[in-house]
């Protein structure tokens, strides 16, 4: 048995075309005007309704151990909240406990991954680049694992130098993996923690003041230097600031192969929410930080002109009771990250289709199809096209709603993004032809995600 759905917009990452849509089991069968209901076949009617490809958010973390706590949301929690915001697929980063094998960090992936409602692939995070280590790339890379991150900050914990890096690009490039960094100078930061800390400084608001734009800047242009240097593509997790995406504009106008992904976050929010009283400040701090908000446009600018090419969300949710308050004392030791891979979907609609900041092609282009091609998943994910998985979001653009705490389906006890209006929200949600959410409601089932095996990353450059 077949399902039809009849009378929707279908919008891709290049076209806008009313048509009806067929699915067959887990795939899209057919594609096409009026298409003919046939015997047994369900129907969903989509009058007045969007029809996208499920949104691709390519950055969260799950159960991440992680400044001394495990982030909030398990896969379980986070695969619900990602898509009842039409996210149908997500790659969280499967991070090397230091000194041990990469298999090792694989396998324990896998173990906490087993409940998740949407489907998932992982980055590998090398936090310790060693012989061994590199021995281990290739395997990792014909497991489907065919992306790396590293750390140019959190000095004495994940930054690795200059010389490892340029070990790793290269071992990684040989092999047909992407090199992925977080990129703020983490010598920079260390020094002013240190400063600040000296000083007695301790409310949220050092958070930002020890993370100066600049630390982006700095690390940004490095970066694209020693991706020249070892000839391979670099993709830049959470851009965050104007001075970092000027870096970027740079290197691209000279035909460098870097690829600037940014967060909701760095397009809505801004540093002086650091100054909320009673360490309200907390509930906002990570890295980078928030910046002034100044920077705020001149980001949608490099997103909509194509500079940023993605737009994932660095989910990392810690509660403020009993987390976020592990830093009290020290700005220091506030757990660093928010919730958002249910808002991203959402909120980068209202915001950047709504305001006139994006196409809705463009919009489908950053939260799906971009995401999809640079990490191997492509046609299979953030695409609407016969033979592709039928991950789809049945949207309702006049449906009005508000991002809170009280709401969503993060395990989090409080929303960065508490009170925004919302224009536009996921009616029903399909992944590989089933429903997971319907007329609004979360119908999923347990344990329904499946890992995706990739194919090689950096290839739509
Ligand atoms: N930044 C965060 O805010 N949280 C997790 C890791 C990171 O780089
Ligand atoms: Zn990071
Ligand atoms: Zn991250």
């Amino acid at each position: 048995m077949s399902t039809l759905i009849k009378g929707g917009t279908i919008v891709t990452a290049g076209d806008i075309c009313a048509a009806d849509l067929r699915m067959d089991g887990e795939k899209i069968a057919e594609i096409g005007k009026d298409l003919p209901q046939k015997d047994g076949d369900a129907v969903i009617q989509a009058k007045g309704r969007y029809i996208f490809p499920g949104g691709v958010d390519v950055h969260t973390h799950f159960e991440l151990p992680f400044m001394g706590t495990i982030s909030a949301d398990d896969f379980k929690t986070g695969s619900i909240a990602a898509i009842c915001g039409g996210t149908t697929s997500f790659i969280d980063f499967c991070f090397q406990d230091k000194t041990k094998p990469l298999a090792e960090a694989v396998k324990a992936w896998h173990e906490k991954s087993k409940k998740a409602v949407a489907d998932f692939g992982y980055h590998m995070g090398i936090t310790d680049y060693t012989p061994a280590v590199a021995a281990e790339i290739p395997s990792i890379i014909k497991q489907g694992i065919t992306s790396f991150k590293f750390f140019m900050a959190y000095k004495g914990v994940l930054q690795i130098d200059d010389g490892q890096i340029i070990g790793i690009m290269e071992i990684i490039g040989k092999h047909g993996g992407l090199a992925m960094v977080h990129a703020e100078n983490g010598d920079m930061i260390d020094t002013l923690v240190k400063r600040f800390v000296a000083e007695g400084k301790q409310p949220p608001e050092y958070h930002w003041l020890s993370h100066p734009a600049l630390a982006e800047e700095e690390a940004v242009h490095r970066i694209i230097e020693l991706a020249r240097f070892t000839d391979q593509p670099i993709y830049i997790v959470h851009l965050s600031s104007a001075d970092g995406l000027e870096k970027v504009k740079e290197a691209m106008s000279r035909g460098y192969k870097v690829i600037a992904e940014t967060c909701p976050q760095y397009l809505l929010l801004s540093s002086d929410l650091y100054y909320k009283p009673n360490f309200e400040g907390a509930k906002w701090v990570m890295s980078p930080p928030l910046r002034p908000a100044d920077h705020l446009e001149k980001m949608w600018d490099g997103l909509s002109k194509g500079f940023i090419k993605t737009v994932a969300t660095d989910h990392c949710s810690f509660n403020f009771k009993g987390q976020k308050e592990m830093g009290r004392e020290s700005f220091a030791k506030i757990p660093n990250g928010i919730a958002s891979v249910g808002d991203r979907f959402n909120l980068l609609y209202t915001y950047g289709v709504g305001k006139g900041r994006l196409s809705l092609t463009r919009f489908v282009d950053v939260v799906a199809t971009a995401p999809a091609k640079l990490f191997g998943m492509y046609p299979q994910k953030g695409s609407i096209a016969v033979g592709a998985d039928a991950d789809l979001v049945i949207f309702d653009p006049e449906a009005g709603g508000e991002v809170s705490a009280k709401t969503h389906h993060h395990n989090c006890d409080y929303s960065a993004y508490e009170g925004m209006k919302l224009k536009g929200l996921p009616e029903s949600v399909l992944l590989r032809g089933k429903f997971a959410v319907r007329d609004g409601k979360y119908v999923g089932e347990q344990g329904a995600g499946r890992f995706i095996a990739r194919g090689p990353s950096g290839k739509m450059m």
